[in-house]
C-alpha cells in the first residue's frame, strides 16, 4: 500500500500535474507504437516536452507580469472586491475548505477519481462516445479545488470519502464531456492537429462556434483579410498591433495606479515611469511570440506521434491540452483582439456593478480576460471573421463579470477574495452548483445525466464521421468538403 502510494505521489507530482512531461511521454509512447527507432522517439519526446516548457514560459510570463497589476486595483482603491481569476479562486476555495475544517488533500483525491474516470470513459468510448482525455495538469488542480469546495458547500453533511467520490465523478464527467465538445472546432482550426482543448472555457468554445456564423455571416472578413488603409496597415503586423494595443491598455491602467503606488504598494522597481510602461506593454508581445513558438514545436510532434496511440491504444481519441495551444493557428492577431474586446466587456460590466450599487464588486482577473477571450477570438475569427470575434468576446467579458459576481456571492468565496472566474466556471458551473444546492442529490444526478447525454447527441448527429474526425482527418475533410 505504502509502495503504491509513493508511486502514485511520484506520478502525480512529476507527470500528472506537469503537462509538459505528460505530453512528452505521450509522444514517446506514440512513436514507439508506430515502431519508430528509439532515437527518433527520444527526439520527439525532447521536442514535445521542450515545446510545452516554452509555452509555459510564455503563458507563465503573461500571468505573472499582468496579474499583480490588475489585482493592484483592489489594493490601490481599497475596493474589497473579488478577483475573478483561477489563482485567486483556488486560494479562496482552499481557505473556504479549511474554514469548515476539511483538509485540502481531499482536492487531490477528487482529482485522482476524476482522472481515472476520464480514462475509463475514453476506454468505453463505444458506449460513452467520449473521445478526449483531459491532461492539462495545473488546470485540473485548480478546478478540483473549486469543485471540492462546491461539493462541501452544497452537501455539508457528507463524510470526506463520499464527498470525494461525488466531486470526482462529476468533475471527471465534466472534463470528458466538455473537452469532447471542442474536438471538431479544434481539428478544423488546426487542420487535424490531433488535440482538443482541455482548459477552462470548453463550453464557451462550443458556443462561440455555434454563434459565430450567425454573427459573421457568409462573406465575413477574417482578421488577416482586413485591408487596413494607409498608416493603419502597420497593425497587420502582429508585434506592432499587440505592442500598441497594450501600450494603450497598460498606459491607462498604470497611470491610474500611479508610479508611487507601483513602487511602494506592489514593490515594482523602475527608473523611468514611461519606459516602465513601454517595457510592460511590449513584454506582452514578447511572451505571445514565445508562446506561439512553443506551441508549434510540441503540436508538430504530438500530431505525428499521436496516430500511434490512436491506432493502437485508444482508437478515436485525442488528448485535450492548454487553450494556448490554439494560438499557433488561425490569425496571429486574434488573441490580442479577443483580449481587447473581452476587457472592454468586463470593464463595462464592472462599471455597471458600481452604478447599480451591487453589494458585490469584481476585479478583472488576467487569466480569464486574456486566455478565455483570446481563445474565443481565435475560433470565432476562423469560423466567421473579425466581427464575430469582436462581438462574441465583448459579450463574454460581460458574462464573465456578471456570472463571476453571482458565483462569488452564491458560493460564498467572496469573503476569501476571489472566484475561479473562467467562462465555464461563471456559467455551466453556476447552473450545476445551484442545482446541487437547491435540489440536493437530485440536482447532482440531473447534472451528471445532462452532461452524459451531450456526447450521445453529438454522436447521433453524425455517427459515420464522429470518430473519423480524429482517426483519419484527411478522409474526414474529403467527406465533409473542407478545404
Ligand atoms: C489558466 C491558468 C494559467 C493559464 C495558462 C494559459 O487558466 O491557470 O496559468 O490559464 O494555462 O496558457
Amino acid at each position: 500500500m505504502e509502495f503504491l502510494k509513493s508511486v502514485w505521489m511520484f506520478f502525480q507530482t512529476n507527470i500528472l500535474t506537469q503537462p509538459a512531461f505528460f505530453v512528452g511521454f505521450l509522444v514517446l509512447i506514440g512513436y514507439l507504437l508506430l515502431k519508430r527507432p528509439f532515437y527518433q522517439a527520444y527526439a520527439g519526446f525532447v521536442k514535445a516536452t521542450v515545446g510545452y516548457l516554452i509555452l509555459n514560459v510564455g503563458s507563465g510570463g503573461l500571468v505573472s507580469n499582468f496579474r499583480p497589476i490588475l489585482a493592484g486595483l483592489n489594493q490601490r482603491f481599497n475596493l474589497n472586491a473579488a478577483v475573478i481569476d483561477p489563482y485567486f479562486g483556488q486560494s479562496a476555495a482552499t481557505a473556504a475548505l479549511e474554514a469548515v475544517g476539511r483538509t485540502t488533500s481531499l482536492v487531490f483525491l477528487g482529482l485522482l477519481v476524476a482522472f481515472f474516470l476520464n480514462i475509463l470513459l475514453v476506454a468505453l468510448r463505444k458506449v460513452t462516445k467520449i473521445r478526449t482525455l483531459f491532461i492539462t495538469g495545473h488546470i485540473m488542480v485548480q478546478q478540483s479545488s473549486t469543485a471540492m469546495w462546491m461539493t462541501v458547500f452544497c452537501f455539508p453533511q457528507l463524510q470526506d470519502v463520499t464527498a470525494v467520490i461525488l466531486m470526482g465523478v462529476l468533475l471527471g464527467v465534466f472534463w470528458a464531456v466538455s473537452a469532447n465538445l471542442t474536438v471538431e472546432p479544434t481539428q478544423r482550426l488546426t487542420d487535424g492537429g490531433g488535440f482538443a482543448v482541455g482548459h477552462q472555457q470548453m463550453f464557451g468554445v462550443w458556443l462561440v462556434n455555434k454563434l459565430a456564423p450567425k454573427i459573421g455571416g457568409k462573406d465575413a472578413k477574417s482578421l488577416d483579410e482586413l485591408e487596413l488603409p494607409g498608416w493603419l496597415s502597420i497593425f497587420s503586423d502582429n508585434v506592432v498591433a499587440t505592442s500598441t494595443l497594450m501600450l494603450l491598455f497598460f498606459g491607462i491602467l498604470l497611470s491610474v495606479l500611479g508610479p508611487t503606488f507601483l513602487k511602494e504598494g506592489l514593490g515594482i522597481k523602475f527608473n523611468s515611469f514611461p519606459f516602465y510602461v513601454m517595457t510592460t506593454a511590449f513584454n506582452m508581445a514578447v511572451y505571445l511570440s514565445i508562446l506561439q513558438l512553443g506551441v508549434r514545436m510540441f503540436v508538430a510532434e504530438l500530431t505525428e506521434s499521436f496516430t500511434g496511440i490512436s491506432e493502437k491504444l485508444l482508437p478515436g481519441s485525442v488528448p485535450s491540452v492548454d487553450c494556448a495551444a490554439t494560438y499557433g493557428f488561425g490569425s496571429a492577431n486574434a488573441p490580442i483582439i479577443g483580449f481587447f474586446f473581452g476587457a472592454l466587456g468586463q470593464f463595462l460590466a464592472i462599471i455597471g456593478l458600481v452604478v447599480f450599487k451591487s453589494p458585490i464588486l469584481i476585479i478583472t482577473g488576467f487569466v480569464p480576460v486574456f486566455f478565455d477571450n483570446a481563445t474565443f477570438a481565435v475560433f470565432a475569427n476562423k469560423a466567421s471573421g473579425f466581427k464575430a470575434a469582436a462581438i462574441l468576446t465583448f459579450c463574454s467579458g460581460i458574462i464573465q463579470v456578471l456570472g463571476g459576481a453571482v458565483c462569488a456571492s452564491v458560493f460564498q468565496t467572496y469573503q476569501y477574495g476571489g472566484w475561479h472566474g473562467n467562462f465555464d466556471m461563471d456559467t455551466v458551473w453556476l447552473v450545476g452548483g445551484l442545482l446541487q444546492k437547491y435540489a440536493g442529490i437530485i440536482g447532482y444526478v440531473v447534472c451528471l445525466v445532462a452532461l452524459l447525454i451531450i456526447p450521445q447527441l453529438q454522436y447521433r448527429k453524425d455517427p459515420e464521421h464522429y470518430f473519423q474526425v480524429v482517426e483519419d482527418w484527411d478522409a474526414y475533410k474529403a467527406a465533409k468538403g473542407i478545404e
